[in-house]
């Protein structure tokens, strides 16, 4: 055994030696005493490192295409913005395969080669020439209990609607109260999601007309798939396949059919599915017709649709193809190209877009390329070049 003392000038003679067999060198891990520190890390030597926020593509906090964080329920809820970016982790109404919970982050993640300062080349915009995007984070929703987490988000979603937007503009507003609103980019979250989105949108402008970009119709009849588990005069809970049937019974949808879904191509549980579509208020385009007349045919159809009506675009990621979207609950070969749906975004120019929302990404069966989340960020940074095109004035 060595006593302390002598173990220390072992130590000590052990670095002699090394330092010798280096010619003299100083121990590579002593800070040499002329450099601060304090200094290096600090502006005006390296100027980026000023603002704790910023960051290079790789490196920092996360939000929406590097959008201004905000606590938009707390400490900052009283500061003023155009577009907020909200989180809502929540996939309990899910049918096949849940994640989607993991939805906003994995957006966020897959926004970091893009950003709201940066010029749109296919929009011909740059997004905060137009608007202050903050990113609010996520609304806790609770994963026990879906009508409590529902009501959360519902809450959320009507606190950030109802603030003054930061900028105003020349005419007349379409928000009912003849203000200018903040527009809500809303990441899901299983699309159930939507429901009470539209139930804010629908206090502030109406009804709206849905541009929804989805491989399913989502209008399903509650109980009427063939072998409903649920008994006579029983409660049947929304779920990720029937909350447009619900949005149509509280009169959030647009009437005479003004809504459509594109990019249609699932199974259905029965021909019935189809009427009670067109009654809850839908015309269809499908993904075979996409193939068919091309993205201008689709926005042809969809512009006849939807006319001067204000516009909510809700987009499922599984409308894309599972070849460049595969991590998402319920997946559905011969979707839309990631092409395709940038062309579509691009020439909805014009459309009084008054929220939007992409959910169904569920980042744990994506690619270790991250496929699927970069898709979802580019069309929600499409998204946001629409919004800055158009304001909502009448
Ligand atoms: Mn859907």
């Amino acid at each position: 055994m060595f006593s302390d003392s002598a173990l220390r000038s072992l130590v000590i003679l052990s670095v002699g030696l090394a330092t010798a067999s280096r010619g003299q060198e100083q121990p590579m891990h002593a800070p040499s005493p002329d450099v601060n520190m304090t200094e290096v890390f600090s502006y005006p030597v390296l100027p980026v490192y000023k603002e704790a926020w910023t960051r290079e593509s790789w490196n920092g906090l996360t939000t929406f295409a590097a959008a201004t964080p905000l606590r938009c329920f707390g400490l900052d809820a009283e500061s003023p913005y155009d577009v907020a970016v909200l989180g809502a982790p929540f996939d309990t109404t899910t049918s096949y395969r849940p994640g989607a919970r993991f939805g906003p982050n994995g957006i966020r993640q897959g926004s970091r080669r893009i950003q709201v300062t940066s010029i749109n080349i296919n929009m011909k915009t740059k997004v905060s020439d137009y608007l202050d995007v903050v990113d609010c984070g996520d609304v806790p929703m609770v994963p026990t209990d879906n009508k409590v987490a529902l009501r959360q988000l519902e809450a959320a979603n009507k606190m950030l609607l109802n603030h003054t937007s930061l900028r105003s503009y020349e005419g007349m507003s379409i928000a009912k109260d003849g203000k200018f609103h903040p527009r809500v980019l809303t990441l899901g979250g299983d699309h159930t999601i939507t429901l009470p989105l539209l139930r804010g949108i629908n206090a502030i402008y109406g009804p709206v007309s849905v541009i929804h970009f989805d491989s399913h119709i989502d209008t399903k009849k509650p109980g009427s798939m063939p072998n409903s588990p649920w008994l006579p005069g029983e409660e049947i809970p929304v779920s990720h396949g029937s909350y447009f049937w619900y949005a149509h019974n509280e009169g959030l949808l647009a009437p005479d059919n003004k809504n459509i879904h594109v990019g249609i191509r699932n199974a259905l549980g029965s021909w019935a599915d189809y009427d009670n579509d067109y009654e809850v208020g839908f015309v269809i385009s499908t993904a075979e017709e996409l193939e068919e007349v091309g993205w201008r045919g689709v926005v042809k159809k969809i512009r006849e649709t939807v006319g001067d009506n204000p516009v909510y675009i809700s987009l499922d990621i599984d409308a894309i193809d599972p070849g460049s979207a595969p991590a998402t609950g319920t997946p559905e070969i011969g979707g839309i190209t990631t092409r395709e749906i940038k062309k579509i975004m691009q020439r909805l120019e014009g459309l009084k877009i008054v929220g939007a929302d992409i959910v169904e990404v569920a980042p744990g069966y994506d690619t270790q390329a991250e496929l699927t989340t970069i898709v979802a960020a580019n069309i929600g940074w499409d998204m946001l070049a629409l919004m800055a095109k158009t304001p909502l004035v009448e």
